[in-house]
């Protein structure tokens, strides 16, 4: 039997259907992409029969279009394909026998990873699979990616996407496949620990310094308040937000290379506030693209015209 699977190229959710499929099946092939490429994807493999020469094609963590939904379903693909995603934008498309977008069940998150887990275990025989270690290397990919952790306060989950972060995908891959073949139990070794603890240092660093450079205003008619910053958005806001909470409705953190993004701890509904911007999201996290032209009003401000004085310096410049 040969498999074909395409998976979210992003975070370990996405990668870690690549470890399960290596430990299942001895002939397959995997390719990665991000979300918004994955109609072309599946498009260019339909329309050129190249799913012809596998007899079961998954995708995980990831979902087409109804556009791509509706071609799948008129074409010979229809049985060999099996869609496992937990993004609820593509809910509707639950009609496809093929597809199986789950967001939750008895109130657990489900994730790409944990969706893709239990269907192959519910259809194939492997040992491997059944391990504790896999089993509990599953969750905290779930725990991680559908945020629980942090209600769960399971900071193990946390370090499984430090570790993603420092392999990078093809060696998360390799080693995890080969972990999981030779352990029954699931740990950080020595090295990995070294590494989490110093990565934690860096962030904890990152959030302190930071929480020093917050700037107070009134947007709208909400306390808000905003910093500069470019690294671990998700950690700083929620942070930040928790450490200010009588004194601002929500965190604004302007990345002035990227985006902006928005998170509040409390009842203020950031993915409203953040439509008047241009973005969206949910009531604790939001994002919003940065204002066109934005950049060139910075460099502009930092670097006003051209005096004479300008010119006078330029030729004093120029001669050392
Ligand atoms: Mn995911």
């Amino acid at each position: 039997m040969k498999v074909f699977i395409i998976s979210h190229i992003g975070d370990a959710d996405g990668i870690t259907p690549i470890i399960l499929t290596d430990l299942v099946f001895d002939d397959y092939d995997y390719y990665l992409c991000e979300a918004c490429e994955i109609d072309q994807v599946v498009l260019e493999r339909l329309n050129n029969n190249l799913f012809d020469e596998y007899d079961k094609v998954f995708i995980t963590d990831l979902c087409f279009s109804e556009e791509v939904a509706k071609k799948i379903n008129n074409s010979k693909y229809k049985n060999k394909i099996t869609v496992l995603d937990h993004h609820i934008n593509k809910q509707s498309l639950n009609k496809y026998s093929f597809v199986n977008v789950i967001d939750e069940v008895n109130g657990i998150k489900e994730s790409g990873t944990s969706l893709y887990y239990r269907y192959l275990c519910n259809n194939y025989v492997n040992e491997i699979l059944l391990k504790p270690s896999v089993q509990y290397f599953v969750n905290l990919v779930r725990l991680y990616d559908t945020w629980e952790w942090e209600r769960l306060n399971i900071e193990e989950a946390c370090n499984i996407n430090i570790l993603f972060e420092n392999y990078g995908i093809d060696n998360f891959i390799k080693y995890y496949t080969n972990f999981f073949r030779k352990n029954n139990n699931f740990y950080f070794n020595q090295n990995e620990l070294f590494l989490i603890d110093n990565e934690n240092k860096k962030v904890n660093a990152y959030l302190e310094e930071h929480r020093d450079k917050v700037i107070f205003r009134e947007i709208d008619g909400f306390r808000v308040g905003i910093v500069f910053a470019e690294l671990y958005r998700s950690k700083l806001g929620n942070y930040l937000a928790k450490y200010y909470e009588d004194k601002v409705d929500f965190i604004i953190i302007i990345n002035a290379g990227k985006s902006i993004s928005y998170r509040s701890s409390k009842d203020v509904n950031v993915g409203l506030f953040a439509q008047k911007y241009g973005g969206n999201g949910h009531i604790h996290a939001a994002g919003s693209p940065l204002p066109s032209g934005l950049h060139d009003i910075i460099i502009d401000y930092i670097f006003k015209g051209d005096t004479n004085e300008d010119r006078e310096n330029r030729s004093r410049i120029l001669k050392h």
